[in-house]
């Protein structure tokens, strides 16, 4: 009996050992559990052979040593003998049609049953991509026997923009504080940033902001960039570069010159001496990201200097190191009363060709902010002379923040495919960001807003984690399908038996459209909460700026709802080209998808479906919650094929986004009501609750404010 009781004891303990808390990502390497599939493997990976020996080469073996060990419960034998090794990793500086990161894996069949995988790379950071990408085979069960691959990232730059604070507090953070500790820096170097980097490099991602763009300029002195010099090291074996925000007022708040405007030579003089100082502490620094003239940062534009002024000056400080500027397009001016939508062409569409080829422009998605669904930024396709970055927000601002599974490659694959004809069809926003529509092959990217924090499972749901790892996946190959990156994030993360893979897929899938329905349908945007952006708030009219208030975007009347972008109203539809143009310029053909993006259209107006639009929009919104209770049902699928602790979890979530989309539906709904004056659709869910209920709320301490 006694010796019962103990043996429970001890398996609970085993059990809270291995409990699933999220931490180890889709990294997991725990033992392939079909034995035909295991044998396989095991029969075919014994011995590997790695040509070098650097500090990546170091990772690249480490990581191999634990991840097959832990999947197919065999060491594997690293042998100096290319020979008789399984796997050969070796370097070919020569080998063609391979990019400086790029890998071919080959598998060559030596006898009936046996074959060796030959990997080769440039680099040594090519060889530790090709690893991961075998691990990565191992854990979704595929062949490896006949392999013949090569892959080159699409994109040049993948960046991981931080708004994290030296006080560690995350702005637009839904996990945690900042993984960052500046306060142990540079002398600790914590186990997190060591996983950090593999996550990172594991799906191609190369480099990171560590520092929000709204700026502080003390990471600029010598004893933050020591620190910074710490996690620099930590992070080169995984082929990660770090950059930093420079708030543009730095060299008055740091050594208090008169002034910052970037033609003044004292100011020249000073960051070139700080870019020559951080570069003596990381050669492989990368270079600046610049928030400037923008919600308050300073700029150049307080000196009457230009955009291209300020960039330039900072470019021309970090050239000799081969530095680089991204420079942000998201700007927005306090006293121009046009379209806050036009504004950021307007500013840099003048500018084009005027910047130093250091510089990247960085433009958001969409042309106001990252809501829900946006029509693709007039500035992709408007700025042939200048490399544009995309810059797309992984964190859920204004998607559901930590509450809510929205699985953003869909959004992802929307704007990345969406064609901007700007040489003619085919002009993809994809191949705008890669270089290759207006040949900036050597400097293009993407950078996302990160959504990590130091919770144990780094992202606060579990399913935000799929959206770190789709936009690794992306920026590394944009032709991936959403469809492909949820399964197999969801093999590595969840398991690999084929019904348990297809309801959480289809969950993934479908959560894009659910979560933009039930907030911001038919072309909706920004009518969200003040400051937190927590939950809806359509009525909102009371803050400083026309263009920060809810009222501003939807323009509900008595008339009809929606923005007025064509000709008669603010023209915003001009800023794109023609064939562009012509999807969206006519309220009855429109995409609906855009339609009050553009238009203000009466309530009765008859949509596609033969509904008004009044009864459309209930639809729309009802459609979006009721897609959430299929979310749940096929969660429940899940039940018995993963760990209870993820189940429990995200069985929680659901159930708070059931909540919370059916809020957004009733007092979106109830507000807009007081002007259709129309009444719900027969049958129609009533709402819980009054408008004037759903107007008291409040969310004094909703997470991830500005300070
Ligand atoms: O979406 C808005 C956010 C701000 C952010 C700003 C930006 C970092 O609400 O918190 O500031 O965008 O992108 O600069």
């Amino acid at each position: 009996m006694k010796y019962k009781y103990i043996f429970l004891l001890i398996l609970l303990q085993i059990q809270l050992l291995y409990a699933e808390n999220g931490y180890r990502l889709w990294l997991r390497y725990d033992k392939i559990n079909n034995n035909k599939t295991l044998s396989y493997y095991q029969n075919s990976i014994k011995k590997i052979f790695i040509e070098t020996s650097t500090p990546t080469s170091k990772v690249l073996k480490e990581e191999m040593r634990n991840g097959i060990t832990g999947l197919l419960h065999q060491s594997p034998i690293f042998t100096n003998d290319r020979l008789e090794a399984d796997i050969i990793f070796s370097i070919n500086t020569k080998a063609k049609n391979l990019s400086e990161e790029g890998f071919t894996l080959q598998s060559k069949k030596i006898t009936k049953n046996r074959f060796k995988i030959i990997v080769n790379a440039k680099k040594d950071i090519g060889l530790l991509y090709a690893g991961f990408e075998l691990l990565r085979m191992i854990q979704t069960a595929q062949k490896i026997d006949s392999l013949n691959t090569i892959s080159n990232p699409s994109l040049s730059l993948r960046i991981l923009n931080h708004w994290d604070n030296l006080n560690r507090h995350v702005e637009r953070g839904y996990a945690g504080i900042s993984i960052f500790n500046w306060h142990n820096l540079p002398a600790y170097i914590d186990q997190r940033y060591i996983d950090y980097a593999r996550a990172n490099a594991s799906i191609g991602i190369n480099g990171t902001v560590v520092t929000n763009v709204n700026a502080n300029a003390t990471i600029l002195t010598h004893a933050y960039l020591l620190k910074t010099k710490a996690l620099a090291d930590a992070f080169r074996p995984y082929g990660i570069k770090v950059y930093l925000t420079a708030k543009f007022s730095a060299p008055i708040e740091i050594d208090h010159l008169k002034t910052a405007d970037p033609l003044n030579p004292e100011v020249q003089k000073w960051w070139q001496n700080k870019a020559k100082e951080i570069y003596e502490l990381i050669p492989d620094f990368g270079g600046f990201l610049v928030k400037a003239n923008s919600e308050g940062q300073p700029g150049p534009q307080n000196y009457n200097r230009t955009h291209a002024d300020g960039a330039n000056m900072l470019a021309d400080a970090v050239a000799p190191f081969k530095g680089i500027i991204i420079w942000r397009a998201f700007v927005y001016s306090n006293d121009t009363p046009e379209d806050r939508f036009k504004q950021a062409y307007n500013e840099f569409k003048p500018l084009d060709g005027s910047f130093r080829n250091n510089v990247l422009l960085q433009v958001k998605n969409g042309p106001i902010d990252f809501q829900p669904r946006e029509p693709f930024h007039p500035l992709f396709g408007a700025m042939p002379n200048t490399p544009i970055m995309m810059e797309l927000q992984l964190t859920q601002e204004y998607l559901g923040q930590a509450t809510q599974l929205v699985f953003e490659a869909p959004m992802f694959k929307e704007i990345l495919n969406a064609d901007t004809y700007a040489k003619g069809a085919n002009s993809t926003v994809a191949s705008v960001i890669d270089g290759s529509l207006f040949n900036h092959k050597a400097l293009n990217g993407c950078s996302s807003v990160a959504n990590i924090g130091n919770d144990i499972n780094w992202c606060g749901h579990p399913f935000a984690q799929a959206n770190w790892y789709a936009f690794g996946r992306l920026a590394w190959n944009t032709n991936l399908s959403s469809e492909a990156i949820a399964t197999e994030w969801t093999k590595q993360t969840f398991s690999t038996a084929p019904p348990i893979v297809a309801s959480i897929t289809k969950m993934m899938l479908n959560s894009y459209d659910a979560m933009v329905e039930y907030m911001t349908p038919l072309g909706l945007h920004h009518i969200m909460g003040n400051n937190n952006h927590y939950g809806p708030m359509p009525w909102g009219n009371t803050l400083a700026r026309a263009d920060w208030n809810p009222v501003y975007y939807h323009k509900a009347d008595s008339m009809g709802i929606g923005f007025n972008r064509t000709v008669s109203g603010t023209n915003a539809l001009d800023q794109y080209s023609k064939q562009v143009q012509k999807n969206w310029i006519d309220s009855n053909s429109c995409d609906e998808k855009y339609l009050l993006w553009f238009h203000h259209i009466s309530w009765n107006h008859r949509m596609k479906s033969g509904r008004t639009l009044w009864n459309e929009l209930c639809f729309k919104y009802n459609d979006g919650v009721e897609a959430v209770k299929k979310m749940q049902a096929l969660w429940q699928h899940a039940q018995n094929g993963i760990d209870a602790e993820r189940f429990h979890q995200v069985e929680q979530l659901l159930s708070i986004q059931l909540t919370e989309a059916e809020w957004w539906r009733d007092a979106c709904l109830l507000y807009f009501q007081t002007f259709s004056k129309e009444p719900f659709p027969i049958n129609y869910p009533k709402p819980k609750y009054s408008l004037a209920y759903y107007q008291s709320l409040q969310f004094p301490y909703a997470p991830g404010g500005g300070q």
